[in-house]
């Protein structure tokens, strides 16, 4: 999607429920850029983070992402091809990545665990790796 902004991009609050148990946090009803539903069938998660090694360096086509922390926090970079921003995830909250935005992931706490709820299978062709291709696909 070329047209996206990071403006698009948000960070939310998961929902949350305690009590006796323990604790509950729930997200749902995530909807894309023309107001439908979106569907995730694929989750992965990040850990092991290397020091000084960035994670990302790439932006997708069509795909959407939910990034959760899990133990610790990280920086996420998102860019837009003209404008970018820094976001520090925390626990508790979710950043979801719209199509067409450049992200990079660093400073990551130790132990850090992160997951993500990606909208499509995993397609390597979905991915923009050059920052360059990014900058000429968000132009044309
Ligand atoms: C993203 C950031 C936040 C698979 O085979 N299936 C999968 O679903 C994924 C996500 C990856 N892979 C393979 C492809 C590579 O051989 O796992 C290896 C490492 O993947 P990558 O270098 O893309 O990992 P990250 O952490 O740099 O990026 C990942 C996601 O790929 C990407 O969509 O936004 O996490």
């Amino acid at each position: 999607m070329k047209n996206t902004k990071i403006s698009d991009c948000s960070l939310i609050k998961l929902e949350e429920f305690c009590d006796n148990k323990g604790k509950l946090q729930v997200i749902e009803n995530i909807k894309d850029i023309n107001g439908n539903l979106i569907n995730f069938p694929r989750c992965y998660f990040l850990s092991n983070f290397k020091k000084n090694h960035k994670r990302g360096i790439h932006a997708h086509k069509k795909l959407y992402q939910i990034l959760l922390i899990f133990n610790g926090q990280c920086i996420i970079n998102i860019f837009d091809g003209k404008n970018s921003k820094n976001i520090n995830l925390k626990q508790g909250s979710g950043l979801i990545i719209v199509p067409g935005i450049w992200r990079e992931l660093s400073n990551f706490s130790d132990n850090a665990l992160i997951v993500v709820m990606a909208s499509e299978l995993y397609d390597k062709n979905d991915y923009i790796f050059r920052k360059l291709d990014f900058i000429k696909y968000k132009s044309e």
